[in-house]
């Protein structure tokens, strides 16, 4: 019996190795699952209990001195939803037993919150176990104090222990990406305050849009005066699209549906930008949209996805399509590059999800099997750059394929999740029943009357 089972895995292994071969879905996602144990396997015997695991030297890694369980936290609903149940049993157990945020450390509140407060109330939802929900109203409260600005815009970081905050310039990203995780904590949990605070941030960031309709890179939170004017769909301002779109669709908020219509009008309006080598959105000064560079990188592959998601299926296609050619131009994606030219301006590939995510998105609408050829060459360059010993690694230079000493924790809980959920058959989560946070936790609307 046991011999048959190996003997099956060996032949599905030695399929998704042919690479002319159009190999079956299920194939795909075996060998996904596969490559999440690997690489789960190098962080249990190298890094449990810390937030993540540094795979070229074999070592833990804490963001703050003490760990916040960010890869457990991150990882666990994807273990649920890849039925991997002895190494989910042992996770939730690792988190429950040990996750305090009782501590004497400030932290980044963007981050915390989509990943950890996120990670909660998915685990919440999907689990059931109401001490999930318990720890992230604990986190939830502890992280109140970074609104508590004259303009209701957050502060970037909070002590956990004290609520002391800090660091007054934040951007759109931050500022902006809290209503999923917010909302979702005060309908499970019956008090409207964590919807209310990140609601009034998401309407006082829009209320400072300019007259073109866009938002720029960087605003004083205590003045509301924008320090940096350059406007695009990149990090620092990316997820604030993402929010608004999905806030409504989440929670039915009307207020957002008009802010996300409004938004994506002047995004399509002054940033889309179609050259001889394809379709892209560039980067312009937010008060009178001129062209400022031709830079796209990684973090806008979220897009296609997005665009998808409100409906707009011949734009999200398009970007794809730049994306995939982003992606082919060394063989796997720089973390930025300059579109007109086709140069990568930097080199480094974080492991990072928004192009899988957006084939996802765009099969899930479309069913075409394209975007799942897509997925299984995306999933093997990462097998082939990437992959270590204990784990996945980083890239310092897509153009040498140099390894760097990082894995995230957005590695499971995106990157692998959404390569899983693409070649998986549909029930495995059923899409139109949930909305992905931008760390792409599904929460569920469990409150609808
Ligand atoms: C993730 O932490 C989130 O998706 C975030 O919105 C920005 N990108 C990283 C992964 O690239």
């Amino acid at each position: 019996m046991r011999h048959s089972i190996w003997l099956a895995a060996m032949i599905a292994f030695s399929a998704f190795l042919r690479p002319e071969s159009a190999v079956a879905q299920e194939v795909l996602a075996d060998a996904v699952k596969r490559e999440f144990l690997h690489a789960w396997n190098g962080y249990k015997r190298y890094a449990w209990g810390h937030d993540a695991l540094q795979p070229l030297s074999k070592t833990p890694h804490d963001w703050y001195g003490a760990s916040l369980y960010m890869t457990p936290v991150d990882a666990y609903d994807v273990l649920l939803l890849m039925g991997l149940k002895s190494e989910a049993a042992e996770t939730k157990q690792l988190i429950l037993d040990s996750l305090r945020f009782d501590k004497d450390i400030e932290v980044q509140s963007f981050e915390v919150t989509i990943r950890l407060l996120g990670g909660l109330l998915s685990a919440y939802q999907l689990d059931g176990d109401k001490r999930f929900l318990d720890l992230a109203h604990d986190l939830g409260n502890r992280l109140l104090p970074i609104f508590d600005t004259p303009t209701g815009m957050p502060y970037r970081y909070v002590h956990l222990q004290t609520g002391k905050i800090r660091d007054s310039l934040n951007n759109p990203a931050e500022i902006g990406t809290c209503l999923l995780e917010f909302g979702t904590l005060s309908k499970l949990t019956g008090n409207p305050i964590f919807y209310d605070k990140a609601k009034r941030a998401l309407v006082e960031l829009f209320k400072r849009r300019s007259k073109t309709g866009l938002v720029g890179t960087v605003i004083n939170v205590e003045s509301g005066e924008w320090v940096r004017k350059t406007s695009h769909i990149g990090g620092a301002i990316d997820s604030y699209y993402e929010y608004l779109l999905k806030a409504w669709l989440l929670f039915d908020d009307q207020e957002c549906k008009e802010m996300w219509e409004k938004s994506i009008g002047a995004v399509n309006t002054y940033l889309a930008d179609t050259l001889h080598n394809g379709f892209w959105y560039g980067r312009v000064d937010m008060e009178n949209g001129k062209l400022i560079e031709t830079r796209f990188g990684s973090l806008e592959a979220f897009f296609p996805a997005v665009l998808a998601l409100s409906g707009d299926l011949a734009r999200a296609s398009k970007l794809q399509e730049s994306c995939y050619r982003m992606w082919t131009l060394h063989g796997i994606e720089p973390e930025r590059i300059d579109y007109a030219s086709m140069q990568a301006t930097a080199k480094e590939y974080y492991l990072r999800p928004e192009i899988i995510e957006s084939a996802y998105y765009l099969f899930h609408f479309t069913k075409d099997s394209a975007y799942v050829r897509m997925g299984e060459n995306l999933f093997r360059s990462l097998v082939k750059y990437c992959r270590t010993e204990a784990g996945y690694a980083y890239l310092s230079d897509v153009i040498t394929k140099e390894k760097a000493d990082g894995m995230e924790s957005f590695f499971f809980a995106e990157t692998l999740k959404y390569l899983y959920l693409l070649f998986s058959p549909p029930a495995t989560l059923p899409f139109n029943e949930i909305i992905f946070t931008t760390e792409a936790h599904p929460l569920r609307n469990t409150w609808r009357k």
